[in-house]
């Protein structure tokens, strides 16, 4: 049964998963030059800061957090070798029928809505940036469930972005009349909770 008195702190969680990402040679950065990537074609005045603020925005989400801590978990084991088998073999080789690494990704980004699913399927294809880098780097360490986390962040915050593009427009603005910490449209997705 779930024990109050061991809950975990919001923050501890937050800051474990950025943690996590780095110590994966993941930087917010990385990931931020995807978003902007997506989204520079539809968004006049977009700029690195306020993908990089959609970045965090979307970390701060524990559906994310969760889905992050679990897959690089399961890569860190899968490189230390001290999964059980057959699954200690199935993650290591990233086995092409495996489908777990996907699945635990695309769960976390229905958030952000069908944006995020799309996009998370055009990432999945396209390996764009650092995923495209980590999807080569096979050999070289496990990053089985990592590049798909990764699309998931990216995915996430790409369609933040493009909601609030959407409120913009609606009002005469453009990304040009945002500061950079101004980035949120979590208000405006059905179903989205803050
Ligand atoms: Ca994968």
């Amino acid at each position: 049964m779930f024990d109050k008195s061991k809950i975990v702190h919001s923050n501890v969680v937050a800051e474990a998963t950025k943690q996590a990402l780095i110590r994966r040679g993941v930087t917010l950065e990385d990931i931020a030059e995807i978003v902007y990537e997506l989204q520079i074609p539809y968004n006049e005045g977009l700029e690195m800061s306020h993908c990089l603020e959609s970045v965090k925005g979307v970390l701060r989400k524990r559906e994310l957090q969760h889905a992050i801590l679990v897959g690089i978990e399961l890569d860190e084991l899968a490189e230390q070798g001290k999964l059980s088998q057959p699954l200690q073999q199935i993650v290591e080789s990233d086995e092409g029928l495996f489908g777990v690494d996907e699945t635990i990704a695309l769960g976390s980004v229905f958030t952000y809505g069908s944006i995020a699913v799309t996009t998370f399927g055009h990432l999945d294809k396209n390996k764009t940036g650092i995923i495209n880098e980590l999807d080569t780097k096979k050999g070289r360490g496990v990053h089985t469930f990592l590049d798909d986390l990764v699309a998931s962040v990216a995915a996430s915050a790409a369609a933040r972005i493009a909601h609030r593009s959407r409120d913009l427009e609606e009002s005469g603005e453009t990304f040009e009349d945002v500061l950079p910490g101004d980035t949120m449209p979590e208000t405006k997705i059905k179903g989205a909770k803050i």
